[in-house]
């Protein structure tokens, strides 16, 4: 890719979260919003009169028959997600899926064979990572400011209504797992690297829903490391916190805290800094979404350059199976009350 020519992309399903696609590919110069698509052809319609597409259409297939694409950005929900990458597999068409990548171990797998055999990049929408407050902590980490990590605690609760906003979640039998804590266990692989056993509890506290809304997983990783991660939809407390995920990393020299209220606490060699990691909202991200709505743009961003260079992104397909099956590990040790060993 060079600077003159923009990236061709087209986004499947123009629904809730969609929308924070479409204002950060328009906020990439490097991408061009050629085409945007979706069965319901109110909200195609809608998301190229406002992100200014050429066209829309209800029909994936018409579509990838019609366009010429670098590269498709998929924002639908799992169900879909392995039909529509096939069609853009076989026409050569690099792809990005939304998570949770399929409603299955298996169909994650033949998603990133799919990809692999026809030579085409694929990122998941794995965005929680590039949270600019997540992103700050991360980089005390690397810089080796508290040392080797030995010990992590990643949270997420909240009592927040995301049902009214995503229907689908109050139905679906499973629920915060493979929703939300699909993120908070990726973000603390991105922490502290792969896991060797998990062990975790669920609960279903509120009866209006159908899967489990609170999920507390121990995890023991290669190399000692030890986290808890701990998800919750039914947490009633005020000031609301969501969508913050906290964080507590204990290192040989120190410990790095993500505190609510967007403070990073550093602790090393015996020294404490305290600073304010809250993003600004952009024109049109809005609190309490905006930390959420502008990892979109960062994850987007980070889509661009490691194409430009050639490199893999870190959120790859492969990469993503690995957070995937802690996500399985993760209910088959809650229905089993077992430890689950993870394949190395
Ligand atoms: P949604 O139901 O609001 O939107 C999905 C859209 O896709 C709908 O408009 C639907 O008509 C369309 N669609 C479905 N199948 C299609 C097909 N075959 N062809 C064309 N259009 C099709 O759902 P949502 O809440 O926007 O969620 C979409 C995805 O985003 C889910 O996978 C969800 O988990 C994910 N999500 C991610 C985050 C995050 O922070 N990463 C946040 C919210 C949602
Ligand atoms: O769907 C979920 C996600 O990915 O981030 C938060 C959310 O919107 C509700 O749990």
């Amino acid at each position: 890719m060079t600077t003159e020519t923009k990236l061709r992309m087209a986004l499947i399903g123009c629904g809730f979260f969609a929308q924070n696609h479409l204002h950060s590919w328009a906020s990439i110069p490097e991408v061009e919003i050629v085409a945007v698509c979706d069965r319901d052809a109110a909200k195609a319609e809608a998301a190229k009169q406002s992100f200014g597409a050429a066209r829309a259409y209800t029909d994936a297939a018409e579509m990838f028959a019609a366009e010429k694409l670098d590269f498709v950005d998929i924002a639908t929900t799992m169900q879909t997600h392995l039909a529509l990458v096939e069609m853009a597999a076989a026409r050569g068409v690099h792809v990005i899926v939304q998570k949770p990548l399929a409603p299955s171990f298996a169909d994650c797998q033949t998603i990133v064979d799919t990809c692999a055999k026809a030579g085409v990049r694929l990122m998941v929408h794995e965005n929680f990572r590039f949270q600019s407050p997540i992103l700050a902590a991360r980089r005390v980490l690397a810089e080796g400011r508290i040392g080797r990590p030995h010990y992590c605690q990643a949270s997420f609760r909240s009592g927040y209504d995301v049902f009214s906003g995503q229907p689908y979640l109050a139905t679906e039998k499973r629920f915060i797992l493979i929703d939300l804590g699909i993120h908070i266990l990726d973000v603390c692989r991105s922490i502290m690297g792969e896991a060797e056993t998990l062990y975790c509890q669920t609960q279903h506290i509120n009866p209006k829903i159908a899967g489990e809304d609170v999920a507390t997983s121990l995890i023991r990783h290669v190399g000692g490391g030890v986290s808890v991660v701990d998800c919750s939809y039914a947490s009633r407390r005020l000031p609301e916190p969501f969508p913050q995920t906290l964080l507590r990393i204990e290192g040989e020299h120190g410990t790095i805290e993500l505190l609510e209220g967007y403070r990073l606490r550093v602790t090393s060699h015996g020294e404490v800094t305290e600073e304010n990691v809250e993003p600004e909202t952009l024109s049109w991200t809005q609190k309490p979404w905006h930390v959420l709505q502008e990892s979109v743009l960062n994850l987007q961003r980070h889509w661009v350059d490691s194409w430009r260079k050639g490199a893999a992104p870190e959120t790859s397909g492969t990469d993503n199976l690995r957070t995937y099956a802690l996500v399985m590990a993760a209910y088959q040790s809650a229905e089993s009350g077992s430890i689950v060993t993870l394949a190395s």
